[in-house]
């Protein structure tokens, strides 16, 4: 039978959406995985398992499952023995300390003598011991912003993405420990066989990645600008020209990204561009 690789991915929750959605960008289609353990991919070698997140590291670790993905937060809290494989730029979020709103913050000295509420205490514990701070940790598995409310603990450690919980809860972020995002992880000793199919998945992501970083961009130029506009839009190995049947213009085709894109666009105007299109690029192979 031919090898599949196994994928542990949240079940229902913040990353479900996503984790799925990145199969679907890198044309693998899944049968609709709603309520399912187990699903397999009609056209490539995978096969995903439904999970919560907190128990993705075990599985890994343990070779249950090849790859899985999941926050940065929770991969950090477990220590299991995992690889990170790579980034994958959603599922962003912090992880930091919030005290009520009214208090005075003198600075991390704040935190002693206090107790404070979190799902994370090896995280905080770590944090806390580096800058010899001796709290009180109040390990609770959800709701830890209402905590202080409550009269359960001082302060809290916890998850934190636009603020607003923090916000309706009268609570104020005063030190961010770590940045998250979501990574896959993998098992540490994955098959010859596994390590390829995992290999084209990564190759299969990062054109993906790389093409949203980028857009195709169309211009007309007067001929004698083509080298200053050339420079501008350099694109993957330099920009295509095609004779327009105007004559002393040409139109130039490259590749710009996206960081870059107003003030390319910007320049381009100054040198005399006309009829700029920009379109998304779907893959990107370089
Ligand atoms: O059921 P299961 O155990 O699988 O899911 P879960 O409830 O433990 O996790 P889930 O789905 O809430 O989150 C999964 C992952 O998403 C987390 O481990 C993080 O890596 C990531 N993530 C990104 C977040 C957030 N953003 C986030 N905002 N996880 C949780 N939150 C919560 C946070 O706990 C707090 O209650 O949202 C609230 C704060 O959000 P703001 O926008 O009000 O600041
Ligand atoms: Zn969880």
């Amino acid at each position: 039978m031919e090898e599949k690789l196994k994928v542990a991915i949240q079940k229902s929750g913040r990353l479900s959406e996503k984790s799925l959605e990145l199969f679907a960008e890198c044309s693998i289609n899944l049968p609709s995985g709603i309520g399912k353990l187990i699903t397999v991919a009609s056209d490539f070698p995978v096969e995903i398992l439904f999970l919560r997140d907190d128990d993705i590291p075990q599985y890994v670790a343990d070779g249950v499952a090849d790859v899985g993905i999941v926050g940065e937060n929770v991969i950090y809290e477990k220590t299991k023995p995992i690889e990170v494989v790579e980034k994958l730029g959603f599922g962003k979020c912090r992880m930091s300390l919030a005290i009520p709103k009214q208090e005075d913050y003198p600075g991390i000295s704040y935190f002693n003598g206090k107790k404070i509420a979190t799902s994370y205490p090896n995280i905080l514990q770590e944090f806390l011991d580096k800058n010899k701070i001796k709290a009180e940790i109040h390990e609770i598995s959800g709701s830890v912003e209402i905590a202080p409310g409550i009269g359960l603990a001082d302060t809290i450690f916890d998850i934190v993405s636009s603020g607003s919980t923090l916000f309706m809860n009268n609570l104020k972020e005063v030190e961010i420990i770590l940045e998250s995002e979501a990574v896959m992880i993998s098992y540490l000793n994955l098959s010859g066989a596994k390590k390829k199919i995992l290999d084209n998945l990564l190759f299969r992501f990062r054109s993906v990645q790389k093409a949203k970083k980028n857009k195709y961009i169309l211009l007309n130029v007067p001929n004698d600008k083509i080298k200053v506009v050339s420079d501008i839009i350099p694109g993957m190995k330099s920009p295509s020209i095609v004779p327009l049947t105007k004559p002393g213009w040409s139109s130039l085709h490259s590749v710009v990204n996206e960081n870059d894109f107003w003030d390319v666009i910007g320049k381009l105007q100054e040198y005399g561009a006309q009829g700029i299109l920009v379109i998304p690029i779907e893959k990107m192979i370089v």
